[in-house]
């Protein structure tokens, strides 16, 4: 009798939600619930005493973004299905209100590079992959769509994920043009996860997912004042990704709190077949039950937090952003964290320097490889290979969408030729500099994570794979977001997100952006 109650109910409630789209306004007019800020827990508890459907967030956000992204440049397309998908999760909860999948009916953005098959392109910013068709979901999105999430639309980004030239400038893609800090206009808003960012920033969406090889996570995040994870190198998919390198690509969350971030990690990370060698390998990390339990208040207590001080807070501690960190540092020992200041890694200055340690190398031979690999996977496609793309570019250099920024990167890889052992001494030089350096520095102190301002650890983390957590951390002078960031060994997620949730609701830094820049 009840199921068919349920069943009955449901079918008038479709009905509802099906009508609503006819409408000539969105009914999240008349919905009293506050989208400002809204996290996954409040927007499920509105879902649950009926204040608030999927249907009305969708249209909310497609209203945000048709407002604002002439100006944020943060979304390059929206999903024309994204409301039928919301009237179907608000369906799923009719008729299972006991079905507690926190992302049912969440609206989630994605960054450019992440394929879907669905009518959105995946194109990493740039017209040579539009209408390029992927043979089937990327591993992270099938996750999402198995949690009954909405898949919003697709963020913009650094063209190639900012491998495609060393003069365009962060946030840039031909596709989307410049896309703009919604914090200062003026300001950098990084990348190569720039559009997930300002979209998160400026609640064009209730969260977000980014990539990141080297900063393309943690950069962003802290310059749009978000939670950004990079998670360790195989923890998440990177199936049906658009590549740069398998040894140091990453999928994570981009969200305005900590937690939502943590929801979404839970919901993207695990084995793919797809990815099978390095997601089995990564899979033992994952806790049972998944990473929530370690959203703690009590989180920074008995942690032990190294300050890489030297070459990484390279400001004054007088400045006033030299002040923030110092008052977080003694709230953060208050609250039971045992900081040990002036660490140092060794090596510290090759592994930094893009050159000297094999990064480069290693990435540019790597990304031709993968990009062509990917490449060759997708259904149908204008470009099948790096020299189709470069030829593109160079065909259409003149016309006004793609600006003469070059393609230098693109020219080195293409030069490269496979994986060499000059490539392989690259990345085995990394792996020795990654081992003297963070893990035995970690290891010797007993170290549950080190802390570093915005993404100066970016390289550090990219190339030994492992994770770290950014969190809003300040405004400047001119009202310019920074950021902490808390890195750690490989599956150290656990201790990260503990120090990290403790940190973010003793400090609760983060203000939502008030546009008053982009008016003037
Ligand atoms: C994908 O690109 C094609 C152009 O090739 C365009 O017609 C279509 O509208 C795009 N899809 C979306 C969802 O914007
Ligand atoms: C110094 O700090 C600035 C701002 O945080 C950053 O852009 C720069 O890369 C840092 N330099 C080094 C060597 O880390
Ligand atoms: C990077 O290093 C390689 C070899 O180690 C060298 O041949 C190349 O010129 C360097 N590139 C730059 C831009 O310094
Ligand atoms: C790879 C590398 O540059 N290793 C150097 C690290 O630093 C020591 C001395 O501090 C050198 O001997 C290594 O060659």
């Amino acid at each position: 009798m009840a199921s068919l109650y349920l069943h009955r109910f449901s079918f008038a409630f479709a009905l509802v939600t099906l009508l609503s789209f006819s409408l000539p306004f969105p009914l999240s007019a008349h919905s009293s619930f506050d989208f400002t800020e809204a996290t996954v827990d409040s927007i499920q508890a509105a879902f649950r005493d009926r204040s608030l459907t999927s249907v009305q967030l969708v249209q909310h956000y497609l209203s945000e973004i048709r407002s604002l992204n002439p100006r944020l440049r943060a979304v390059i397309e929206v999903n024309p299905d994204a409301l039928t998908q919301a009237a179907r999760a608000d369906l799923d909860r009719e008729r299972n209100p006991y079905n507690r999948n926190r992302l049912l009916g969440i609206p989630v953005l994605l960054k450019d590079n992440i394929g879907t098959a669905d009518k959105l392109n995946t194109t990493a910013g740039s017209f040579a992959l539009l209408g390029s068709v992927v043979s089937r979901d990327s591993g992270v999105v099938r996750r999402l769509r198995k949690t009954g999430a909405v898949i919003l639309g697709k963020a913009s980004m650094s063209e190639w994920a900012f491998f495609r030239s060393e003069t365009a400038p962060d946030g840039w893609c031909a596709r989307c043009g410049q896309g703009i800090n919604p914090y200062v206009r003026t300001a950098n808003p990084c990348g190569s996860s720039s559009g997930s960012s300002i979209a998160a920033a400026a609640n064009l969406a209730t969260v977000t997912l980014g990539t990141e090889t080297d900063g393309s996570i943690i950069c962003p995040a802290a310059s749009n004042s978000v939670v950004g994870i990079k998670p360790t190198v195989g923890l998440t998919s990177r199936s049906m990704v658009i590549p740069i390198s398998p040894r140091q690509d990453t999928i994570g969350p981009i969200c305005r709190t900590v937690t939502d971030a943590v929801y979404v990690l839970d919901a993207i990370a695990g084995y793919d077949i797809y990815d099978a060698k390095a997601t089995k390998e990564a899979a033992k990390y994952i806790p049972q039950g998944g990473y929530v339990k370690f959203l703690k208040l009590e989180g920074l207590k008995g942690k032990r937090i190294g300050i890489l001080r030297e070459g990484f807070f390279n400001f004054s501690k007088n400045s006033r952003k030299g002040k923030v960190f110092e008052q977080q540092f003694s709230l953060m020992r208050k609250k039971g964290a045992m900081l040990t200041d002036n660490l140092q890694i060794a090596n510290v200055s090759v592994i930094l320097d893009y050159n000297q340690s094999g990064e480069e190398i290693a990435l540019l031979a790597e990304f031709k490889v993968e990009l062509n690999k990917y490449l060759s996977q997708l259904t149908s496609s204008p470009v099948r290979s790096l020299a189709d793309v470069i030829s593109f570019n160079e065909k259409h250099k003149k016309e006004e969408k793609i600006k003469k920024y070059g393609q230098q990167v693109f020219l080195l890889s293409e030069s490269t030729n496979g994986i060499t052992s000059i490539v392989r001494n690259a990345i085995s030089n990394m792996a020795q500099l990654s081992s003297k350096g963070i893990e035995t520095l970690m290891r010797e102190k007993q170290l549950d994570a080190i802390v570093t301002p915005d993404a100066t650890v970016s390289s550090i983390l990219g190339v030994g794979g492992y994770p770290g957590i950014s969190v809003p951390a300040g405004y400047d002078e001119t009202g310019v977001p920074f950021g902490i960031c808390f890195g750690g060994l490989k599956g150290y997620e656990p201790r990260l997100i503990e120090i990290a949730y403790a940190f973010e609701q003793a400090t609760m830094v983060r203000k939502p952006p008030r546009f008053k820049s982009l008016l003037l």
